[in-house]
């Protein structure tokens, strides 16, 4: 069962945000209160959109967030939701922990777990334009499971300067769940990939923000090279659960490496292109950067961006949590993950005084392609007092994280700044 069903029983999370809860409605629509409480609402219809139920008031805990735990909310209309990176330890991102970035409002299909009748429909540049069921895929294509990290083209927003406009995610905005599904190169091979083809389309049945149906909320594509790569897949699964409300339930697509803004959630058409796909959020600036360096500030103009693709080398701290205290003259473990848009990490390093020295740090291999990397270190702050622990991490090509944030662009994507915590030396 997917976790998504803890919303249908009422129970009480205290530590869920309080954030979603009060503006429920108005991230999710009236409509999903029935589905939301598990029952009728026979006076629905007397309900304004700010109107906050009892049973999802402060510690019932009855709400779409109830199972992210700790997580902090950015917005709720659409829904943004960061983790704090202490809690990105795990290997395998659990659903509690992972990041939500909504750009409209969960469908009605997903809020219901309801795949009944669900195609997936591969059209445009291809010998034989196919519509597949879940079952469909399943049956017809290998299944695969891989651990892939999404990542919001986005995370780090917050470090620009000067700043710029969107969801000021600073370094949460990431994780690692284990996916299951079909590789999108098998299906796309099985339609038939024309020589004319550049691009892909991905589309989701969201709702716009303005509840318009006919509106795109994102209609986001890769190269089509990138597609038959192998490296993405259309799952249906995440953790071994069916996918949730939030992360695309019933079909979404993974493609690692990129921005995450190209793993469409909801997926029920891949449209093959003849050009670059110019649907929603593709075109104008975004998830586009200077085709050039600029200076901090630069208005640049629209033909000298380009589509942001390979995501930069990066890595997190994920323990201690920054702040913790520790023993002066005692040994203690730091670790966190690395991961980059190209693939594996070539090395960790890191720093305990403030950038001086780096050491190196023990990085596993990745469990398989585009799966972060667990690093590890041990350091011994050397007396009492306030100490950081720096970590950077450097891709095949040598290119490694900035000590400060990279290269500004105007919609602030894609800043791999290196990450710290304070460390507290005491005795
Ligand atoms: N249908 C649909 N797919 C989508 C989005 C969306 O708003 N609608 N947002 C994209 C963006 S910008 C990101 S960062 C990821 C977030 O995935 P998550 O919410 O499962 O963490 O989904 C992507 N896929
Ligand atoms: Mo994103």
């Amino acid at each position: 069962m997917s976790d998504q069903t803890d919303s249908t029983s009422i129970q009480r999370d205290a530590e869920a945000p309080s954030g979603s809860r009060r503006n429920f409605l108005k991230t999710t629509g009236l409509s999903a209160l029935g589905a939301m409480l598990g029952m009728a609402v026979p006076f629905e219809r007397n309900l304004s959109a700010g109107f906050v139920p009892v049973a999802l008031a402060q510690d019932t805990g009855l709400d779409l967030m109830s199972g992210k735990k700790g997580l902090m909310v950015l917005g709720d209309r659409p829904l943004n939701v960061e983790t704090p990176v202490h809690l990105l330890d795990d290997d395998v991102t659990p659903y509690e922990r992972l990041f939500v970035r909504m750009n409209g409002l969960v469908p009605q299909t997903a809020l219901d777990q309801n795949a009944e009748g669900w195609v997936l429909t591969i059209d445009g540049e291809v010998e034989t334009p196919l519509e597949l069921s879940i079952d469909d895929l399943k049956s017809r294509f290998e299944n695969v499971t891989r651990r892939l990290v999404i990542e919001c083209g986005g995370n780090g927003r917050a470090f620009f300067q000067p700043g710029t406009s969107g969801n000021q995610w600073t370094f949460g905005a990431v994780g690692c769940p284990e996916w299951t599904g079909v590789r999108l190169a098998d299906v796309l091979k099985e339609a038939g990939v024309k020589d004319t083809a550049v691009y892909t389309g991905h589309y989701g049945n969201d709702v716009h923000l303005s509840g318009d149906e006919e509106k795109e909320v994102i209609s986001r594509g890769v190269p089509i090279e990138k597609a038959m790569e192998g490296d993405a897949i259309i799952v249906w699964a995440m953790n071994g659960e069916p996918l949730s409300a939030l992360h695309g339930f019933p079909l979404r697509l993974i493609v690692p490496g990129y921005p995450a803004s190209a793993s469409q959630k909801y997926l029920n058409r891949i449209w093959i292109r003849d050009k670059e796909h110019d649907g929603a959020k593709m075109t104008g600036d975004s998830y586009r950067i200077p085709a050039y360096p600029v200076a901090p500030g630069t208005e640049v103009p629209e033909e000298d961006m380009v589509v942001l693709k390979e995501m930069p080398v990066k890595s997190i701290v994920t323990f201690p949590e920054t702040g913790a205290e520790v023993k002066a003259g005692e040994e203690v473990e730091v670790r966190g993950h690395a991961w980059c848009g190209k693939g594996d990490v070539a090395s960790v390093q890191y720093s305990l005084d403030f950038g001086q020295t780096w050491q190196e740090a023990e990085l596993e291999p990745a469990a398989n392609r585009f799966a972060w990397q667990r690093w590890r270190a041990k350091v011994t702050p050397p007396q009492h007092g306030y100490y950081e622990v720096w970590a950077r991490a450097v891709d095949q090509d040598g290119i490694g994280q900035p000590p400060l944030s990279p290269v500004w662009n105007p919609r602030g994507y894609a800043n791999n700044i290196q990450h710290r915590i304070a460390l507290v030396a005491v005795g």
